[in-house]
């Protein structure tokens, strides 16, 4: 990637050393929790038991190497559209070259703008206020922008490689195992952390809806995939507390001023080459400290539900308006399962298309009007 934006080197400051020291003792720990590898199928088609189990044991999971050049390289291209195409500011009508910007039109949530390695949701009543603690952050180079895109909503309107990603066979295959056959979307986003300038997520756990359900458990708030474009080091990659999605809601402040310090010393960071495809369960503690790297991290991330977390369910309203999603909500919303994978056919026609269960007997076109509909279509996020 053209580093055009990258910023003049950048560092933690007086934390420096101690992050560094954080990012190579992580990472150790990383490595010996046996949760990576390729995505592997039984003989008859579902994903490998063994992973299955390394998942709920850690709450996340690293697939290697999903995501072949060919497929890197026609969403580089989306990327460098979508970043071309931004809108000059915050709020601005036009593009660096005077074009309607992107997402300028829509409705929805699209564009999450932050200080360069600020972190604009820590500490914060903002989301539900389910990021307590605001993260360090650290100072930019005096020629860094204002602000920055760290975050795009709705991003499969934006990018059809996205788009093929979210239909994978092989991602969808493991969905299935995890939420069943019946499984249903949840949102789809891409992150961007720019070397010298990506924003920090605080420590989150994602839920909002059913930490108090009578059916409460370590898979009913979904997980997210996170597809990595360019790979993802510890310095700029998520970092996830194993077994904390089985916990029920942390009181991650505490664990902040326990460790006296937000470097969580249980904490792992996913660690991941370009075409890995990591899984995260969304109740799992995780977060994502400022970039102060020289690397480039693009997550395409894109997640799903259990059907029955959702049907009937009332919206935590922190993606869209609340709502009690019914089953017609679900199926209008499922529809991009269908044009993605039509959309996958059609660029790698060399693949077993994935047959999804509630689609059966139906047939998705990805055509003109499908992408005329999906303006907006994170609208109908299932946000639970
Ligand atoms: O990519 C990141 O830095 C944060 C991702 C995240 O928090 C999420 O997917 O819930």
């Amino acid at each position: 990637m053209d580093t055009a934006v990258r910023s003049a080197a950048v560092d933690y400051g007086a934390e420096e050393a101690a992050m560094q020291v954080y990012l190579r003792q992580g990472e150790q720990r990383a490595m010996t929790l046996g949760n990576r590898g390729p995505i592997r199928f039984t003989a008859d088609g579902r994903l490998h038991p063994d992973i299955l189990a390394a998942y709920w044991r850690c709450g996340f999971y690293v697939f290697e190497d999903v995501l072949k050049p060919d497929e890197l390289a026609d969403i580089e291209a989306d990327l460098k559209d979508i970043l071309d195409r931004l809108p000059v500011e915050r709020g601005a009508p036009v593009d660096h070259k005077g074009r309607p910007a992107l997402a300028a039109d829509c409705t929805a949530p699209t564009l999450l703008w932050s200080r360069p390695l600020g972190d604009p949701f820590g500490g914060t009543a903002l989301a539900n206020g389910r990021h307590p603690v605001k993260m360090y952050e650290p100072t930019p180079a005096a020629d860094a922008p204002k602000e920055v895109v760290y975050l795009i909503l709705g991003s499969l309107q934006f990018s059809e490689a996205a788009l093929r990603v979210y239909g994978h066979p092989h991602l969808l295959t493991v969905a299935a195992a995890v939420n069943g056959d019946d499984f249903v979307p949840f949102n789809e986003a891409i992150f961007i952390k720019a070397p010298g300038l990506g924003a920090s997520v605080a420590w989150h756990q994602d839920g909002v809806t059913h930490w108090d359900s009578p059916d409460w458990d370590e898979g009913i708030h979904g997980f997210n995939f996170m597809a990595q474009l360019y790979g993802c080091t510890p310095a700029n990659g998520v970092w996830v507390v194993p077994g904390s999605h089985k916990l029920g809601k942390a009181d991650i402040k505490a664990m902040v001023a326990k460790a006296g310090t937000e470097r969580l010393p249980d904490a792992v960071p996913l660690v991941c080459k370009p075409g890995d495809v990591a899984i995260t369960n969304r109740q799992a503690v995780h977060g994502s400290f400022a970039n102060t790297s020289r690397d480039w991290r693009v997550t395409v991330n894109f997640g799903f539900h259990r059907r029955r977390s959702v049907l009937g369910v009332m919206g935590g309203g922190v993606h869209n308006a609340p709502a009690v999603y019914d089953d017609a909500r679900i199926r209008e919303r499922a529809r991009v399962i269908g044009y993605a994978i039509d959309a996958r056919r059609r660029r790698f026609p060399h693949e077993q298309p994935y047959a999804y269960k509630p689609h059966t007997g139906e047939t998705w076109r990805w055509d003109a009007a499908a992408r005329a509909g999906m303006k907006d279509y994170n609208l109908l996020d299932l946000s639970i």
